[in-house]
């Protein structure tokens, strides 16, 4: 025995012999003396993220993980705990534009400098399990089960907003918006629609929300937060009738307050809404606000604080009840992304509405009655506070119904003309997983003038990322290089089609493939 304690004799030793033992690797058919399996545990803590160095954090957060495995492991468990780097990203594309060097040559030169510094830690991994998420046998798996999804309808191709830099011609995160601006060029941000991925997980919003209630010993505010996330409305979808182009059509709005429908005085579109784009195509002025409308924020909350702005479009749709005209126009207030991207103006009950007609001079009409107390269009009173003390007034054969009975009743009218009905609404939005860049995995699409978007065949898996390229800031290098972007047509074999060039944001769907494939629930063909 020392009376000293010197961990890099002791240490060292130990670990020596680990190694010597192969002490950690995990053998997927343990047994115990009595030649019984035993029973498996998968213990994995998050991947990290090769930035370099290991720090303080990573330590105490893998030795947590490893104090686990060895407690299991001396529990008679077959545990199994793989270490691995969380690799595609920002990070790596920005140091890359800073160094002039390929990302993949930086990411790889991190991960051998934090292997080296982890490995003396002498934490239970099983090194030969190691992956990193960047490489082609790891991602293939990535790209594979992103064709199933494909096949399933779980994931999609759909036109998204996102935040533009005109500058670096690169789509922004919302963090890297400050002040309306990219983080990088300075620029002034535009909101543009661009042809995305999507993971379809507002199918799951109910399930979700369910098994939220089931959570049992989770803080309260965690399960609200989770709940706000989620979002969940129920009102009321409909369609104020219109003619244009000789067609008669329908304006669709999503309101969770059909109680107050005949208090209806305008419709406001999003900027992005495409009537408000057929309308812009014979009114310059209008053309000149909708751009106007794009430049700046485009996330929820800087909506929600930004000063309301308009405009009139001279063209009006009719009231699904009453028959009356009403004007149509855009407001910068009303996301193109919820609900049907148009709402209908209640000014005398909506606070934004509120504030939007009193700055327009449009028409605020009462139609909800409080017990106790007196409506005024001078300011804005929080007119709504107890759904009982209040009913319908000024709309027609409702009048006197309280909330529960006016939605009923106008939803069953609504639908009896065939315009619209009850309707559940999520905030949750469909996750969108393609980021336009190029240090991540690529999205296995191939582009053909005759067939669309078609999926690569599960045998020419992996797509391959060149790992060449040196990101300059001025968007993907992979839209300029043309050994990755041309290829035939999986499905027609005409030569010219090019491959999808934006990469795909699907780290969360990588780690999910992390514990599949080490867990041992291969592949179809059992890798
Ligand atoms: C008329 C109305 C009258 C509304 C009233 C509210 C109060 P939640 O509860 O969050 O689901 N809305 C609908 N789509 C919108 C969009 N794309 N952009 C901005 N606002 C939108 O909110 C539903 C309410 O948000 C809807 O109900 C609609 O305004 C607005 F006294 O319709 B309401
Ligand atoms: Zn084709």
């Amino acid at each position: 025995m020392h009376d000293k304690y010197e961990p890099q004799q002791v240490e060292a030793a130990a670990q020596a012999h680990w190694r010597e033992r192969d002490a950690y690797r995990a053998i997927e058919h343990a047994t115990d003396a009595d030649r019984r399996p035993k029973p498996k545990f998968y213990v994995c803590s998050m991947l990290p993220y090769p930035s370099g160095k290991l720090h303080m954090g990573h330590v105490r957060n893998y030795t947590l993980n490893d104090v686990l495995y060895r407690i299991l492991r001396m529990r008679g468990f077959n545990v199994m705990t793989p270490m691995g780097w969380d690799a595609f990203g920002l990070p790596a594309e920005n140091a890359a534009i800073d160094k002039g060097v390929a990302p993949a040559e930086w990411t790889r030169a991190n991960i051998a400098d934090m292997k080296a510094q982890m490995q003396p830690l002498g934490l239970a991994f099983d090194w030969s399990r190691e992956v990193a998420t960047c490489d082609a046998g790891y991602y293939k798996w990535n790209q594979w089960l992103f064709l199933k999804m494909l096949e399933r309808g779980i994931a999609y191709r759909a036109t998204q907003v996102v935040n533009w830099d005109p500058v670096d011609q690169t789509v922004l995160a919302n963090e890297q918006v400050i002040d309306g601006r990219g983080w990088r060029s300075g620029a002034v941000v535009e909101r543009r629609e661009i042809p995305g991925y999507y993971l379809r997980i507002t199918q799951y919003a109910d399930e979700l929300l369910e098994s939220l209630g089931k959570l049992d010993g989770w803080p309260p505010q965690v399960r609200a937060m989770q709940e706000n996330w989620i979002g969940r409305s129920v009102g009321v979808n409909f369609g104020f009738p219109y003619e244009l182009d000789g067609q008669q059509q329908l304006l669709r709005v999503f309101t969770t307050r059909a109680d107050t429908i005949c208090g209806v005085t305008f419709v406001a579109l999003a900027a992005e809404h495409p009537l408000a784009a057929r309308l812009a195509r014979d009114n310059p002025r209008l053309a000149a606000f909708i751009d106007e409308c794009r430049k700046g924020a485009a996330t929820e909350a800087d909506l929600a604080t930004m000063d309301k702005k308009g405009m009139a479009t001279g063209f009006f749709v009719e009231h699904p009840l009453t028959g009356e005209r009403v004007e149509v126009w855009v407001g910068n207030y009303v996301l193109m992304g919820y609900g049907e991207g148009a709402v209908m103006g209640v000014p005398a009950h909506d606070e934004r509405d509120f504030e939007f007609a009193k700055k327009y001079g449009l028409a605020i009409k009462q139609v909800i009655a409080v017990a106790g107390e007196t409506f005024s269009t001078e300011a804005w009173q929080e007119w709504y506070a107890d759904k009982q003390r209040g009913a319908c007034v000024h709309s027609g054969r409702y009048d006197g119904l309280d909330y529960e009975a006016a939605t009923d009743a106008i939803a069953a009218d609504l639908k009896a003309k065939g315009l619209g009905d009850k309707q559940v609404q999520y905030r949750l939005r469909d996750w969108g997983i393609s980021r336009q860049r190029y240090w991540g995995t690529p999205i296995p699409i191939i582009h053909c003038d005759s067939c669309g978007a078609v999926p690569v065949p599960e045998k020419d898996l992996p797509v391959l990322l060149p790992e060449n390229l040196v990101p300059d800031g001025s968007g993907s290098p992979l839209a300029k290089y043309e050994p990755f972007l041309k290829c035939r047509c999986p499905r027609c074999g005409k030569a010219g089609a090019a491959r999808e060039r934006h990469d795909g944001h699907l780290r969360r769907l990588e780690l999910v493939l992390h514990a599949l494939l080490l867990a041992g629930c291969g592949g179809p063909d059992g890798r």
